[in-house]
């Protein structure tokens, strides 16, 4: 072996005797810090239905809603076990409450959305208004509003939760608090926000009730999967994403809460889509039908063949395509506002 060249000598020394100070040289780690493009830690990964559900039906057994709070199993990314995320800036899991249960009444700083994945009846309150849940519906908690579920029906209930709360860590910005009632006290008939604001109308004198956050709190599955069916039979079908809608917050035409945007989409039978890639990494829940995706990134492949109720990561700047032999309807949710709102957003659509 060659002797180290005198300059690496005395740069090292040099390293050594700064890091006490805090300091460290820009140029080791300047091409991972700046990369040429997007380089995620992130993986792509599959959670199939049938093998999540076993471990809530023990989950449910282990610990009531009451004394979990939020009875939760957290969906991470293989790549960051222990971090309570789906990928860098988002976090998901699947929620179950049980017949005649309640997960307490609480606020915090980040937004939630949930996914309504098995089961009808249960519901959420929000702002004293509440919303029941059926397979399909999207369903949203804004910032800082007191919110509480419940379960009066006779099944279980499960749901997908969508938070920013990795987001919300990067930025030290979390507050929370809980409530003095275990569930809020209802003020608003159930619909009165759809009716007020899911009319293509708004009321003349009250705006924004959630700030940057969509008024409409409940989107039921009937409308979305309605307006699909008849694009998928009267449009063409887009190439790589079949028939796709974006959910809006109607007060302003941009996504229902600052942080995430949510789609909703239909994949006709026989599509097999084109490949795509884009820099928000997205969350997949599947609704109705079966597919396959294949994800790429380097050399690496991984293929999903997906059924209702499994859900998916596609991360950021990964290569996607989807293909479905049935149809199926696929729900998901991103960070892109964010993209968006720091002008970073980018997305490649391969032929
Ligand atoms: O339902 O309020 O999955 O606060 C994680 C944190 C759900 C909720 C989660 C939460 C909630």
């Amino acid at each position: 072996m060659n002797a180290p060249h005198p300059t690496a000598l005395s740069r090292e020394q040099l390293y050594r005797e700064m890091a006490p100070h805090n300091l460290t040289p820009l140029w080791e780690v300047l091409h991972a810090l700046v990369p040429p493009q997007p380089k995620t830690p992130c993986v792509p990964a599959l959670w199939k239905y049938d093998e999540v559900r076993p471990f809530l039906m023990r989950a449910g057994e282990a610990i009531t809603a009451d004394e979990a709070v939020r009875r939760v199993l957290i969906l991470e990314n293989p790549a960051l076990r222990g971090q309570s995320a789906v990928t860098q800036s988002l976090y998901a899991g699947l929620q179950l409450i049980l017949p005649g249960e309640v997960a307490p009444s609480h606020r915090h700083t980040q937004s939630a959305l949930r996914f309504i994945v098995e089961g009808s009846g249960a519901y959420t309150a929000v702002d004293g208004e509440r919303t029941t849940m059926h397979p399909g519906d999207f369903i949203i908690t804004p910032s800082w509003t007191w919110h509480d579920h419940g379960n009066e029906a006779g099944g279980p209930v499960v749901w997908l939760d969508g938070l920013d709360i990795p987001m919300i860590r990067f930025f030290d910005a979390g507050f929370a608090e809980n409530d003095t009632a275990r569930s809020q006290a209802v003020t608003r008939a159930e619909g009165t926000s759809l009716a007020r604001y899911g009319h293509n109308m708004a009321p003349v004198r009250h705006d924004a009730p959630f700030g940057a956050t969509s008024p409409i709190f409940s989107y039921p599955y009937e409308r979305s999967r309605e307006a699909l069916e008849r694009l998928e039979r009267d449009t063409p079908v887009d190439a790589w994403d079949g028939v796709k809608l974006r959910y809006l917050n109607p007060l302003t035409g941009g996504s229902p809460m600052p942080t995430m945007a949510t789609f909703m989409q239909r994949l006709p039978h026989g599509f097999a889509g084109k490949a795509w890639r884009q820099t928000d990494g997205a969350v997949y829940s599947v609704v109705e039908g079966q597919g396959e995706a294949v994800v790429e990134n380097g050399d690496k492949t991984w293929r999903f063949e997906f059924g209702p109720r499994d859900h998916f990561v596609v991360p950021s700047w990964h290569t996607a395509r989807f293909a479905s032999e049935p149809g199926c309807v696929l729900f998901s949710f991103s960070d892109r506002p964010v993209h968006q709102a720091l002008g970073i957003h980018h997305e490649e659509r391969l032929s």
